[in-house]
C-alpha cells in the first residue's frame, strides 16, 4: 500500500541500540564470575579472536553509556551474564555480579536511558551445561530462580524484561553460534527437548515477573524473518510454509498462545523428535502471557520445494542466517531480488515491513525490534574517521520501513539495532563491526581499544533527535 502521508513515529518511540554481555564484556573471569559454554569452548574459527576481553566494556560502561547518552538513546538494550549472578548457574549468588549491574542500570538512569534487559543470551553457565544443560529439567529451575534475582535484584529500575534471545537460532544453528553441546547423541531429538524446557522456563519467567513485579513488562525474543516461497508453485509455496512453521511460528506461537504450532508439531513427529511433556507443562505454558514481542530481524529467507534427493541440506549450511534446508521439507534458497552483505545475507528492507505486519496481525501485541543492522569490516581512517555510509544506508531503508508498517497499523514503540557499539560477532570474529562506536582492537591485537565515533554515530544522533523526521 502507498500511502499519501505517513505516521509518524510515536512520541515515546524507544530509539537506541544492542549488545550482549560475552560480546561486549570481556572480564570474563574477573569478579567472581563463572564460565558459560562461549568461556568454555575449545575452540574459535581460526582467525577469529575468543571473548576473554571483547570490547572491554565490563571496565569502560561508563564512557560507553556517555557516549550513548551523546547519541541520545532513550533506551539501551543488554543482557546480564547468568554466570556473574549465579557462577555455577544453580548455586550461590555472587554479591559483585549484581552490583555490577545494577551500577549499570544507574549510570543509564542518570541519562534518562530505559534498561532493556535480555536475561540469557547464548551464554548458559556451562556448570549447568556438564550436567546436560537444557536437556535437563532441572535447568528450568535453575532459570526460574535466576529470574528471580533478577526481579528482586533490579525489579525497581528495570520495566523491560526480554527472557531469552534468539532461542530459534540457538535450536537450528547451535553449532554456527557455540550453544550446541557437541556431545549430543540424538541431537535433533535433545533440541527439541531442549526447546521444550527452554519454552516452560520463559513462561515461569513471564509469570515470575508479573507476580513480583505488576509494573513491569516482559516478552520473548526470537529472531523472526519472513520466508518468501522461490516461486508461486504450489510445492514451493507450502516449503515456505513449512519452514515459517519450523523457524518462526514455533516459538511465538508458544509464547503468546500457549500451544504447539500445528505444522512444526506434525514435524517434530515425522522426525522423530517430539519432546516430552511433562505434567502440568501445558498449563504452565498456555497461562504465561507475554506484553510486547521483540524480535531481531536482519534479512529474509526463500524456500523451494525439497528435492529430497539428498541435496537439500548441502553446501548451503552455515550460519544462523544462510539459506539451509532439510530433506522432504524444504530446500533453501537465494533470493535474486535482494543484494548480499559482505557475508552473504540477504538485504530486505521490505521483507522487514511484511515481518513486522505479519507478527502484528498473528498476534496483536506490541512491538519492538531489539537486533538489525549490517556486519562489515569498517575501515579506521586518518583522523579518526570512520565512514560507514553503507551501514547508514541499510539502517536508514530498514527504519523508513517501520515508519510504513507504523502507517499500516502496526503497533511499534522501539528500534534497539545491533549494536551500540563494536563488539564480537558470535562466530566471524571482531573485524566483522556492527556498531555506532569504533572499537580500536583487532583479533588478537588489543590495541588502545579506545571508541571512536563513527560516521552512523552522528547520523542516528540526528535522526533520534528528530524522532525520524530526517529520514529523508
Ligand atoms: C544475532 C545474535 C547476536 C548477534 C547478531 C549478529 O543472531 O542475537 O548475538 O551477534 O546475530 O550476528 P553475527 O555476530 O553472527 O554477525
Amino acid at each position: 500500500m502507498k500511502y499519501k502521508t505517513l505516521a509518524q513515529f510515536p512520541e515515546e518511540f524507544l530509539w537506541g541500540a544492542s549488545t550482549s554481555a560475552y560480546q561486549v564484556e570481556g572480564a570474563w573471569d574477573e569478579d567472581g564470575k563463572g564460565p558459560s559454554v562461549i568461556d568454555a569452548r575449545e575452540s574459535y574459527p581460526e582467525g577469529t579472536t575468543d571473548f576473554k576481553v571483547a570490547s572491554d566494556h565490563y571496565h569502560r560502561y561508563k564512557e560507553d553509556i556517555a557516549l550513548f547518552a551523546e547519541m541520545g538513546f532513550k533506551a539501551y538494550r543488554f543482557s546480564i551474564a547468568w554466570t556473574r549472578i549465579i557462577p555455577d548457574g544453580g548455586g550461590d549468588i555472587n554479591p559483585k555480579g549484581i552490583e555490577f549491574y545494577s551500577r549499570l542500570i544507574d549510570e543509564l538512569l542518570k541519562y534518562g536511558i530505559e534498561p532493556i534487559v535480555t536475561m540469557y543470551h547464548f551464554d548458559l553457565p556451562n556448570a549447568l551445561q556438564k550436567k546436560g544443560g537444557w536437556s535437563d529439567r532441572a535447568t528450568i529451575d535453575a532459570f526460574e530462580k535466576y529470574a528471580r534475582i533478577l526481579f528482586e535484584s533490579y525489579g525497581d529500575r528495570v520495566k523491560y524484561w526480554l527472557t531469552i534471545n534468539e532461542q530459534n537460532m540457538m535450536i537450528l544453528h547451535g553449532s554456527a553460534l557455540g550453544t550446541l553441546d557437541p556431545n549430543l547423541e540424538n541431537p535433533k531429538k535433545e533440541l527439541y527437548q531442549q526447546n521444550h524446557h527452554m519454552l516452560v522456563a520463559q513462561a515461569k519467567a513471564i509469570k515470575l515477573c508479573h507476580e513480583m513485579l505488576p509494573e513491569a513488562k516482559i516478552g520473548p525474543a526470537p529472531n523472526i524473518a519472513l520466508i518468501y516461497p522461490a516461486s508461486s508453485k504450489p510445492e514451493d509455496v507450502l516449503a515456505a510454509f513449512n519452514y515459517n512453521a519450523i523457524r518462526n511460528w514455533l516459538y511465538l506461537d508458544m509464547a503468546v498462545f500457549g500451544r504447539y504450532n500445528t505444522t512444526a508439531w506434525a514435524y517434530m513427529k515425522e522426525k522423530d523428535c517430539t519432546p516430552v511433556i511433562a505434567e502440568g507443562d501445558m498449563d504452565i505454558l498456555r497461562s504465561a502471557k507475554p506484553d510486547f514481542i521483540a524480535f531481531n530481524y536482519y534479512t529474509s529467507q526463500t524456500a523451494e520445494a525439497s528435492r529430497d534427493d539428498g541435496s537439500d541440506t548441502a553446501a548451503r549450511g552455515g550460519d544462523q542466517h544462510l539459506q539451509t534446508g532439510e530433506e522432504g521439507v524444504y530446500r533453501g534458497s537465494s533470493n535474486p531480488h535482494l543484494k548480499k552483505n559482505a557475508f552473504g545475507w540477504e538485504i530486505d528492507p521490505v521483507g522487514f515491513r511484511s515481518t513486522l505486519r505479519e507478527i502484528y496481525d498473528r498476534y496483536q501485541l506490541p512491538l519492538i525490534i531489539t537486533e538489525n543492522g549490517l556486519g562489515a569490516f569498517d575501515q579506521l581512517e586518518d583522523g579518526d574517521v570512520v565512514n560507514d555510509d553503507y551501514r547508514i544506508d541499510y539502517l536508514k531503508e530498514h527504519i523508513k520501513q517501520i515508519q510504513l508498517a507504523i502507517t499500516d497499523g502496526v503497533d511499534v514503540f522501539g528500534y534497539s539495532p545491533w549494536s551500540a557499539i563494536d563488539l564480537i560477532s558470535t562466530h566471524q570474529g571482531c573485524s566483522k563491526r556492527y556498531g555506532f562506536i569504533y572499537v580500536n582492537r583487532d583479533e588478537f591485537d588489543l590495541k588502545d581499544l579506545r571508541r571512536i565515533r563513527k560516521k552512523s554515530f552522528y547520523w542516528y544522533k540526528d535522526l533520534i533527535a528528530s524522532n525520524g523526521e530526517t529520514l529523508d
